[in-house]
């Protein structure tokens, strides 16, 4: 690793010696634990997910930026650090280097999380569900930095697709214009988060963390630049009906306008949002489905590290 990039970055020790010895490594977002869900059930989430990916034999590695240096692999203390403020900076790719400079915290999206983990030299890395195009995006232009990251950083996000918060259709657009895979696991329906099905087709198709791993050596070995959205439907048992679940993103948007919320805080708002109009429901299908992925990314990792 070059000096330069080196001295922004602290490799955790499980992390380096996995990174070292050619282990599987699954890299964790913290905007999630300081923005997409409420304390304490974050940290409570954060520490759990990390536990699911070690007993399925991989190494965790949670991403954010404390006191400006970048952290890849958290501990408890920052975890919790980043779970309890309320005003943790929510970093995309733009805001990163100047929290760095002023040696500031902040918590790492999906795209500033896939800059950090392919700087560390891990390519998978589980999530909730991507940023992606807003509805209205005509109007306000409200595209989320994650879909331009997927276009140039090797790095597989696997997730539960996206909610229907967004505009969908126009995501999944955006990803094809941009060559980024959008892979179905065990499903030819593009997942929406709380529900197994959004009614639009996945664009690809596997059944097994092998293939999809295999896909992934395959864009190393031809030297392609992006990574790849993997989209793991929701666990049947916590899947949120469709109908109730397009009302409550309804009301949620139309409070939203009200409020006059928008730019980098109305993912923030809209998940707070949901949670309160569920009355907490949506939190324990989000726990589900955010364990769910790691699972699989944890098993795309290791299927990856015997193919390098
Ligand atoms: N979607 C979710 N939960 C989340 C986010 C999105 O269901 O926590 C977070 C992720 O960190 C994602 C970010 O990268 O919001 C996208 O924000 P924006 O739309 O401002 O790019
Ligand atoms: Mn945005």
């Amino acid at each position: 690793m070059n000096l330069k990039l080196e001295k922004h970055l602290n490799i955790a020790p499980e992390v380096a010696k996995a990174l070292a010895e050619g282990k599987a490594v699954v890299a964790l977002e913290s905007t999630i634990i300081a923005h997409g869900m409420p304390y304490p059930k974050n940290v409570e989430t954060a520490r759990e997910v990390e536990d699911l990916i070690r007993a399925q034999g991989a190494v965790p590695a949670t991403i954010a930026v404390l006191d400006g240096v970048i952290r890849i692999g958290l501990d408890e203390a920052a975890l919790e650090k980043l779970g309890k403020a309320d005003n943790v900076a929510k970093l995309s790719r733009r805001d990163l280097p100047l929290i760095v400079a002023q040696k500031g915290d902040g918590a790492t999206t999906v795209a500033a999380t896939m800059i950090c983990a392919a700087m560390a030299g891990i390519s998978v890395f589980a999530t909730g569900g991507i940023g992606g195009v807003h509805r209205g995006a005509e109007n306000d232009f409200d595209i989320s930095a994650d879909l331009e990251e997927l276009a140039k950083t090797p790095v597989a996000v696997v997730c539960a697709g996206a909610k229907s918060i967004l505009d969908l259709p126009k995501t999944l657009e955006f990803l094809e214009t941009r060559g980024v895979p959008v892979v179905g696991y065990q499903t030819d329906k593009f997942p929406a988060f709380y529900c197994r099905d959004s009614g639009l087709d996945a664009p690809l198709t596997a059944d097994t963390a092998t293939e999809i791993a295999g896909m992934l050596a395959v864009q190393q070995d031809l030297g392609y630049q992006g990574g790849a959205v993997i989209a793991n439907p929701i666990p049947e048992s916590h899947a949120m009906d469709r109908a109730e679940m397009d009302g409550v993103i309804a009301s949620a948007l139309g409070s939203a306008t009200k409020d006059g919320i928008f730019g980098k805080a109305i993912t923030p708002y809209l998940l707070g949002k949901i949670v309160e109009l569920t009355k907490g429901r949506s939190l324990e299908s989000n726990i589900a489905l955010v364990k769910n992925n790691a699972v699989l990314a944890a098993n795309i990792a290791k299927d990856l590290s015997t193919l390098g």
